[in-house]
């Protein structure tokens, strides 16, 4: 069965849940994995003002561009544990959410179903909160397909480990798909932030989203493997006749439920290595934090142009 998505509810830039009428019947709804609470919290006055969602794998990297979001806007009135952006998921151990003025930076853990938990908890968050005109971003990281590594690709089409462009999820023993349409719009502004002495390359393309990290992204150096060097190659290079730039694992989910959420949403990752090349991830801490920031900063620049502040 695959999804309709109806976004005609969602008038005056609020997010309206698909399920707001169930949502309406509960006296309160606990945002178990976040620790929040539409009891103890007041949402709309934490998180009302939030006009864009950044979602990223890992916290360390999330509290880090939250820290680069109060910088690059100049925001420093914001809550802090210590010198640090407060954690407003702190009450779990999860996932972690800061907040600097309007950028909220949620961490998602790796693949769809880690994803898809804080997604639905973050759709129900900006919902309480009454937040207007939000978008969202995937900044994250990836495998390249013949790209130098450092690059960033910027997503125009998401699919599966079998070339199709929906997310699938199984509801009450059936299988669902939802289409992971791209808004064209967020990928021609992103790709418009690129500057001429920009130090990397930005380029769009298809990217393929993995269930897998090692052999479901045709990976030798995994503790199973059931294929040859030249298989792998033969996958890879039809990869990149077909026009797959990079591969990771949360684009599809991700474009997916955006679209059907009727919220605007883009992924930017950038890739750390070329996987005609190498599977096995080097680790240079510190060219890795370098490269990390490079979509960041691309999607600061289109929060920055969309808040007049650049
Ligand atoms: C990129 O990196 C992670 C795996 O190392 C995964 O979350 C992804 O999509
Ligand atoms: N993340 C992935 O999912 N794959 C890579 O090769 C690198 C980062």
């Amino acid at each position: 069965m695959e999804s309709t998505v109806n976004i005609t509810e969602n008038g005056n830039g609020l997010v309206i849940p698909q399920n707001y009428k169930k949502l309406h019947r509960l006296n309160e709804d606990h945002l178990y994995h976040l620790a929040l609470d539409t009891q103890k919290d007041d949402l709309e006055k934490m998180f009302g003002d939030v006009r864009f969602v950044c979602f990223g794998g890992q916290p360390s990297r999330m509290e880090k561009f939250s820290a680069f979001v109060a910088e690059e806007l100049k925001i420093n009135d914001h809550e802090k544990d210590g010198d640090r952006p407060k954690n407003y998921a702190s009450g779990t151990d999860r996932y972690s959410i800061h907040k600097v003025g309007p950028v909220l930076s949620v961490s998602h853990g790796i693949g769809i179903p880690s994803l898809s938990v804080v997604f639905n908890e973050i759709i129900k968050l900006i919902y309480y909160a009454k937040c207007k005109d939000v978008e969202f971003f995937r900044i994250g990281t990836c495998g390249g397909v013949g790209l130098e590594p450092g690059s960033v690709v910027v997503t125009d089409k998401a699919v599966d480990g079998e070339m199709n462009p929906y997310y699938k999820l199984t509801v009450l023993g059936k299988p669902v798909k939802r289409l992971a349409k791209v808004d064209q719009s967020l990928v021609e502004s992103l790709l418009r932030c690129q500057e001429p002495d920009d130090e990397f390359q930005t380029v769009k393309g298809t990217t393929l989203c993995a269930d897998d990290f090692y052999e479901g992204q045709a990976r030798l150096d995994g503790a199973f493997c059931e294929y040859e060097e030249e298989d792998k190659m033969k996958f890879l290079q039809d990869l990149k006749e077909k026009g797959i730039r990079n591969i990771e694992m949360e684009s599809l989910g991700f474009l997916a439920m955006c679209h059907f959420a009727g919220v605007k949403g883009a992924v930017a990752c950038v890739t750390l290595l070329d996987r005609l090349k190498e599977d096995t991830l080097s680790c240079d801490v510190s060219m890795l934090k370098k490269w990390q920031e490079r979509p960041q900063i691309l999607v600061l620049r289109h929060i920055k142009k969309k808040l007049n502040k650049h």
